[in-house]
């Protein structure tokens, strides 16, 4: 009696194990083999916009680079060998970014985010070195990233889009702050 009260208390216990592990599974965008990711960035001058799939973003002109970043609670991301697009290329799909115009980079959590001119041209950043000791800064490139270290940007790191501060060189640690996760709107404000 006792011992069948155990095995079906062990079966039990097994059904909720494999439940959970159903339940916790991949939340966000997920990406079946061979399957395109599922996940639309409107990009905007406020008066012209476009939609882009992730496969139309993967098909620009592709920058490479470098990024590592540092919250403000000390913990860092990186480094990641990075690829994606510069928010320059991207900002060609409708007008271009000119002297004088800001960058409005928003995330479906309502985080918002803007880059002014001199930060477009790759200035103004504070950067750090692995010790987390303020350095000059390297050039600097603000990119859209699609893949971190080869494979695409999972859910809980700021994918499948995500904002870089990217540079040419590994050995350069930047703020998290403006590293945007799940970028879904990027909007030019003319100046
Ligand atoms: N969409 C979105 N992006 C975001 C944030 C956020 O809250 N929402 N937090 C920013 C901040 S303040 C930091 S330090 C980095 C890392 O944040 P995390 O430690 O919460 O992942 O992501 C940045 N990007
Ligand atoms: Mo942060």
């Amino acid at each position: 009696m006792k011992a069948r009260f155990v095995r079906l208390l062990a079966v039990f216990i097994l059904v909720c194990v494999a439940s959970a592990c159903g339940c916790t599974g991949t939340t966000g965008p997920t990406k079946a083999a061979g399957e395109d990711i599922s996940w639309n960035l409107t990009v905007s001058d406020g008066t012209q916009e476009e939609v882009l799939s992730f496969s139309e973003i993967k098909a620009l002109p592709a920058w490479e680079g470098y990024g590592h970043a540092v919250s403000t609670v000390g913990i860092k991301y990186g480094p990641y060998r990075v690829r994606g697009v510069s928010l320059a290329t991207l900002l060609d799909r409708v007008g271009g970014f000119e002297e004088g115009d800001r960058v409005g980079i928003s995330a479906p959590d309502g985080y918002y985010w803007v880059f002014d001119d001199e930060q477009m041209a790759g200035k103004g950043f504070v950067t750090f070195d692995q010790d987390l000791k303020e350095k000059p800064s390297p050039a600097i490139t603000l990119v859209l990233a699609y893949e971190f270290n080869g494979a695409a940007i999972p859910d809980e790191d700021g994918g499948p889009l995500r904002i870089v501060i990217g540079t040419d060189e590994p050995g350069t640690i930047t703020e998290g702050s403006s590293w945007v996760k799940w970028v879904d709107r990027v909007e030019v404000k003319r100046g």
